[in-house]
């Protein structure tokens, strides 16, 4: 079973127990989502669902009308069904990393506008503690003119190290679909109180939303190299 596999069979887990009759439907953003979309799409078809997809992210919107479901927002759509999403990793408290794509705030947005958030992840994402398999840290959305004053602060109150997230295609820094910076904390504690630690993150003035999400995720859907699926709440 390839990691695409994991994937694909927990997103269509996901979205065959959640989907269930007309619902807002909130897409997630990464490279899990794109196989629930796909399932969703399939089932709209085929059991002729009325579902509005209200997205996280610019990626997320593009999937939506890639395949002709039809696009919410949260001016018209407020209250959301439930909302499928990807994560970096789920520790054991179901608390998450997210952001590894940038898309944190908008996601953390839906999320909080969703009766249910569900998580669909392949096996590498199920962790006891975070940073236990992330390596990467906790993506921090920033405006751009504080990012060094954040930097230093997050580095002097919990230590570990505070990078600025490069692009790749471009010269310079990520700039997110909100046109913030990302910073990526690299924690060195795996002890910490995570909601704590989000709250007192999220007051630095400068500071847009954390990677954190911490009591927001009602179950997990990990693929498993042998082709089952695992499930967390
Ligand atoms: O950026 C995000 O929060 C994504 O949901 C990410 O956490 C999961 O992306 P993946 O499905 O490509 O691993």
């Amino acid at each position: 079973m390839s990691l695409e596999e994991a994937k694909q069979f927990a997103a269509h887990r996901a979205v065959d127990e959640y989907v269930t009759k007309d619902c807002i439907f909130g897409v997630g953003s990464g490279s899990t989502v794109v196989y629930a979309v796909q399932r969703l799409a399939e089932r709209v078809e085929t059991e002729n669902l009325k579902v509005t997809c209200v997205p996280t992210s610019f990626q997320a919107k593009q999937l939506i009308v890639k395949h002709n479901l039809t696009l919410g927002e949260l001016d018209t759509n407020p209250m959301i069904d439930v909302t499928i999403d990807g994560a970096d990793e789920v520790d054991a408290n179901m608390t998450l990393i997210k952001g590894g794509g940038g898309c944190l705030l908008q996601e953390k947005i839906v999320a909080s506008c969703s009766k249910k958030l569900i998580v669909i992840a392949d096996y590498t994402k199920d962790s006891v503690k975070l940073g236990d398999r992330y390596k990467k840290g906790i993506p921090i959305e920033v405006v751009p003119m504080a990012y060094v004053p954040i930097q230093n602060k997050i580095a002097s109150m919990y230590g570990g190290e505070v990078k600025l997230r490069k692009a790749i295609a471009k010269a310079g820094p990520v700039v997110t679909d909100n046109g913030n910076f990302i910073l990526d904390w690299i924690f060195t504690n795996q002890d910490l109180d995570w909601d704590k630690v989000n709250n007192v993150i999220k007051m630095i003035p400068g500071v847009v939303e954390t990677g954190l999400f911490v009591n927001m995720c009602e179950k997990a859907y990990f693929g498993q190299p042998e082709g089952n699926v695992i499930e967390r709440i």
